[in-house]
């Protein structure tokens, strides 16, 4: 089976890795993707990473009523089909897809302090937001999508406010990862907590999101970078983004925050929650220090989403932040981060650990589940 055009503005059938239902590996099945609507591109999907909440998602029992779904978000194509409206695209074009877009016009996209459009933003019915219908069908049925991407699907349809032109000769199979959690990283160090020269860090997980702000720390001149994880394999890793100090909690006579309260003299500057653990949270606002310590949240939470914590904690100088995607305005700012790649500014990839083609996407979800992968780039178009 493979994806075959039936008419370039039409309805196309092609290949998707469906998921029946919460858990269920997923089918490789023959879709339907409909035109682009007013406003919306198809795009023809070349390389899609996988990422923690694709994982995350597909495991919870939160909204069985949303199956059929096709995940996946993290990805690089080329603009395929052009709807109504829009101008900015041509078909030829390399894209990467965003989970929370751009419209451009609303207060948040207007304002410098803010990338929360109120237009594009998390989409979590999985639907379009522009008519809360979907594109796809399998099996005569409307299949959902996952945070308006869904890059688990040969073609998809987004919005256009949620797709980011690049430079066409950056390698997609790299590019992908820029498009959720590597950019959520880097943003959260340089937009979020602004990381200044000399200045201590602690980061708790060492995925992809933890060693992406390791690197960004780099970058801006950190002197310490203490990475905590509880699989001890990730410090090796780690090093090459600049992870200066390894810690495993599990092996700590006290709890983490005491062991590093003592190793920096009170506390680090700023602290990152990478695992999506809400009880990380307070454990890293402890870890960093009375008076000017800054905690920076990155994770989607995996379970509860509540955080407690005492409020001595904050009584006491330091800042929580929350940031989605690092604070990055897709499209104002996705393309100098792309060039940096290019540029060798920024690593991407040391971070792929694995590559695989479309027909085994289930092994990318095995890998993460074990620990055992960073990025596993899945290569849609081509047999590896
Ligand atoms: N203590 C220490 N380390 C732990 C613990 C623990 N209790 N539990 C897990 N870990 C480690 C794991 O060993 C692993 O190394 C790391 O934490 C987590 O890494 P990954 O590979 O599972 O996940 P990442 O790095 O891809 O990202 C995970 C986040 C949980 C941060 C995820 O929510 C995310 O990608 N967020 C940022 C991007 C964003 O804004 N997403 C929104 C749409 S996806
Ligand atoms: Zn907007
Ligand atoms: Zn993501």
């Amino acid at each position: 089976m493979s994806a075959s055009i039936q008419s370039s503005g039409g309805v196309i059938t092609c290949r998707a890795a469906v998921a029946w239902g919460p858990g269920q590996p997923l089918v490789l099945e023959e879709v339907e993707v409909a035109p682009p609507k007013s406003m919306e591109i198809r795009v023809k999907v070349v390389c899609t990473s996988l990422c923690r909440s694709d994982v995350t998602q597909w495991q919870s029992q939160a909204q069985p009523d949303l199956f059929p779904r096709i995940f996946g978000h993290e990805a690089s194509g080329i603009v395929e089909g052009i709807g109504d409206g829009v101008t900015e695209f041509e078909i030829g074009d390399h894209v990467l897809t965003v989970f929370i877009g751009e419209c451009g016009r609303c207060t948040h996209c207007r304002s410098s302090k803010s990338n929360m459009c109120q237009n594009l933003g998390l989409e979590r019915r999985g639907l379009m937001h522009s008519d809360q219908m979907t594109r796809f069908r399998v099996k005569g049925r409307p299949a959902y999508h996952y945070c308006a991407v869904s890059s688990f699907s040969e073609y998809i349809v987004v919005h256009s406010g949620c797709a980011v032109k690049i430079n066409p000769t950056v390698r997609m199979d790299r590019a992908c990862l820029l498009s959720c959690g590597v950019a959520a990283g880097i943003g959260a160090a340089w937009n979020v907590a602004d990381i200044s020269k000399e200045s201590t860090i602690v980061i708790f997980g060492l995925g992809t999101v933890g060693l992406s702000v390791a690197q960004a720390a780099k970058i801006r001149g950190a002197s310490r970078i203490i990475g905590v994880d509880i699989n001890p394999e990730k410090f090796e890793k780690g090093k090459t983004f600049g992870v200066t100090e390894y810690i495993n909690p599990d092996e700590c006579r006290e709890p983490v925050q005491q062991v590093i309260k003592k190793l920096t003299d009170g506390g680090a500057d700023f602290s990152f929650e990478c695992i999506g653990d809400t009880d990380i949270v307070s454990t890293a606002l402890q870890s960093c220090c009375d008076g000017w310590g800054v905690t920076v949240t990155l994770g989607v939470p995996k379970t509860k989403p509540e955080v407690s914590t005492h409020y001595a904690f904050l009584l006491t100088g330091r800042t929580l932040k929350g940031s989605l995607f690092g604070g990055w305005k897709p499209k104002s700012d996705l393309p100098s981060l792309v060039d940096k790649y290019s540029n060798g500014e920024i690593k991407l990839d040391e971070l792929v650990t694995h590559e695989i083609p479309f027909e085994r996407i289930n092994d990318a979800f095995d890998l993460m589940r074990e620990g055992s992968c960073l990025r596993c780039v899945i290569h849609m178009q081509k047999e590896l």
